[in-house]
Order: structure tokens, then sequence, then C-alpha cells
């Protein structure tokens, strides 16, 4: 499962857990609560993190460390970590080797350590208000967990024992989040002024910008390279880091017609993704286009408050569509 549906999901029955658990409130409920929280619990600061500063290097064989570094890229919240990165991580991992009927975490307590399944069957059980434990999840032979209490600096959200024996990796929270706060605050370094300059963004409050960057994927194209197809299903929406764009559109008689030429800290693909009708036009980059694509779930999920400017933006197309028209019959 993907890190966002299942902080989503994790969201959703934050009710049913009990108020201990309302670290992972919505922006909205802090809004109404009238406080807000930063998106990691614990105050660091990357920019004056010293890179070789207490790095953990416990010793593997090379195989051990392939399979390593090719489990941690498949991580969501390692994605985007360059090689180095990597390297400090795995680096960092030692080997865990567990028994059936082992508790590895249990719900509640204080989290200090990160953990990817090599190997073994492993249950994940949460309480709810009543105290009635069920299982709610299982990895079997793959996956990663323990990354919420570490994050969020908060007691472990479940219970996970082993089903079977088993070999898990660990590492510890220190390193965890020393990478993953880094990843992060560099990404917030490079959106920030995107976010600064898209207007209807401006209507975001701090929390919900941050979870915006934390969702943007950079993307890049070269001269004319098509971004979106027309007629296609939308899955995403762009925002214009530099360079440009071409919005281009093919009428019943086939003629192509240029709608608009989009520029830095403007963005297209909405459309379709707020009249869940195929893609209206299709986008081709003018020069290099750097570009940050923002998928369908992610925009459902955090542009709910710009919602009413971006419709208001595009009722314009419409009437920018009838001008066009009208001058082409002349
Ligand atoms: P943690 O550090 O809180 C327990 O320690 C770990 O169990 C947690 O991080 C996750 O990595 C993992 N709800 C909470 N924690 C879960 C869940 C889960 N699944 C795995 N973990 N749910 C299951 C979602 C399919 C319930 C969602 C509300
Ligand atoms: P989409 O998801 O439909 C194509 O994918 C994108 O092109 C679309 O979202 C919009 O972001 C953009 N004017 C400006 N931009 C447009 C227009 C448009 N149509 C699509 N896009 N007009 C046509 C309206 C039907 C108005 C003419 C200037």
């Amino acid at each position: 499962m993907g890190v966002a549906a299942f902080l989503l999901c994790v969201l959703g029955v934050r009710q049913a857990l009990g108020d201990q658990y309302e670290y992972l409130s919505s922006p909205k409920e802090d809004r109404q609560k009238g406080r807000r929280k930063s998106v990691f619990a614990e105050s660091y600061d990357p920019s004056k993190d010293d890179e070789d500063l207490g790095k953990v290097v416990h010793p593997k064989t090379p195989e051990e460390k392939e399979w390593l570094i090719e489990n941690v890229r498949n991580i969501t919240l390692f994605e985007h970590l360059a090689n180095d990165q990597t390297t400090t991580v795995v680096d960092a991992m030692y080997k865990r080797p567990v028994s059936e009927g082992d508790f590895v975490m249990k719900q509640g307590d204080k989290g200090s350590t990160f953990y990817i399944v090599q190997t073994g069957i492993f249950d994940v059980y949460v309480k709810d208000a009543e105290n009635v434990e069920s299982l709610i999840h299982t990895y079997d032979n793959k996956g990663s967990f323990g990354e919420l209490a570490l994050l969020y600096n908060q007691p472990r959200a479940a219970t996970i024992v082993a089903r079977t024996d088993g070999q898990l990796w660990a590492v510890d929270g220190h390193t965890f989040r020393r990478i993953v706060h880094k990843i992060t605050y560099q990404k917030r370094i490079m959106y920030e002024s995107l976010i600064n300059n898209v207007p209807m963004l401006k209507t975001l409050e701090p929390y919900e910008r941050a979870n915006l960057v934390d969702a943007l994927i950079p993307m890049t194209f070269k001269h004319n390279d098509e971004i979106i197809k027309q007629g296609t299903e939308g899955d995403g929406m762009y925002f214009i880091i530099s360079g440009g764009v071409r919005i281009m559109m093919r009428t019943i008689n086939n003629r192509d017609i240029l709608l608009k030429e989009l520029s830095n800290s403007e963005y297209f693909g909405e459309l379709a993704l707020v009249t869940d009708k195929p893609r209206a036009a299709s986008a081709f980059a003018i020069g290099d286009t750097h570009l940050a694509f923002l998928d369908r779930e992610a925009f459902e999920r955090l542009l709910g408050p710009c919602m009413d400017v971006i419709k208001r933006h595009i009722d314009n197309y419409n009437e920018q569509l009838l001008e066009i028209e009208r001058a082409q019959e002349q």
C-alpha cells in the first residue's frame, strides 16, 4: 500500500483510535481547532545537518547490500533518495531475525526503529476505543513498517506480531528521520517559490502547502514533447516551474487550434479532474520545461480549499473559447 493511501486510511480511523492519535488530524480539523502543526513533530533543521556526523555503518555481505538497495528504493518514503542517501540508509540497517510469535512492536509503546521485511509473515493488530484488538493488515514476505511513530513522534499505532519465523532489517529512528526529513526539506526549498507564485495556492494554510509540496513529483520535458493528449483520461495536473506549455485543441473538423501559451507558475490539466471528463486539449512543451505533477488522488485530497478559485478559472475558459470562435468567424 502507498504511504499516502495508508496515511489517508489512518486519518479515516483516527476517530476510532481515540484522542491519543490526533497527531494525524486533518488540516481542516486543525484549522477549526485554531492550531497548526508541522508535518513532522520533531524540530530538525537539515540545513545544519553535518552529513558524516553520527553516521552508522553495520557491515553486510555484497548480496545483502544489493538486496537492501533494491528494496529501500521501492519504499515510497525513500522514493526520491539520492544514491548517497540510499547508501546511508542501507549502511545503517542491521539484521533482526524473528521467531514465530515474537512481538516486534506493541501499540502505545515509544518507537525507535523502522523495519523492512525480508522474509516472514507479520500480522498488524489495532485496538479500538473499546480496547478490542483486531487484525487489520498482514505483511507477507514484503513491505515495511514502523514509520508513523518516528515521523510523528507518537506512540506505535499498532501491534505487530510474527506469524512465522522471519528476517527483518532494522534502521534506527535517528538515521531514518534524518534522511526522510532531509529529502522533504530539500523538496520544500525547491518548491517554495512555485507555491508562493501560484495565486490559487495562496489560499492554502502552511500545513496544507507542506503536504502539497510533499506530493509534487518533478517532471522534465523537451521542446514539443506531448505532456497531455486530448481525449485521454486525466491522471493529474501540472504546475510550470520553468519553460512553457502550448495548449492545443483539435476540433471536430480535425483542425488544431492554439488555445493558450502558459509560462512559469501557471497550471494546466485540472479541467479533466474537476469535470471528470477526458482531457479537453493537448499540451506540448515549449523548450526545456520543468513541471511539478500532482496526481489525481493528491489533487482531490489537497486542493479542496482551492476548488472555488479553480472553478472560476475554468469558467473563464468557456468565455475565452467563445471569443476565439467569434474571432474565427469574422
Ligand atoms: P508505527 O510506528 O505506528 C506500528 O508502528 C506500525 O504498523 C505503523 O507505524 C505502520 O507502519 C504499521 N494503522 C496503523 N499502523 C499500521 C497500519 C494501520 N498498518 C500498518 N501499520 N492500519 C492498516 C492499514 C491497512 C489501520 C489504518 C487505520
Ligand atoms: P485538461 O485536464 O482538460 C488539457 O487537459 C488542459 O488544457 C486542460 O485541463 C486545461 O488545463 C487546459 N483555455 C485554456 N486552457 C485550456 C482550455 C482553454 N481548455 C483546456 N485547457 N479553453 C478551452 C475550453 C474548452 C478556452 C480557450 C482559450
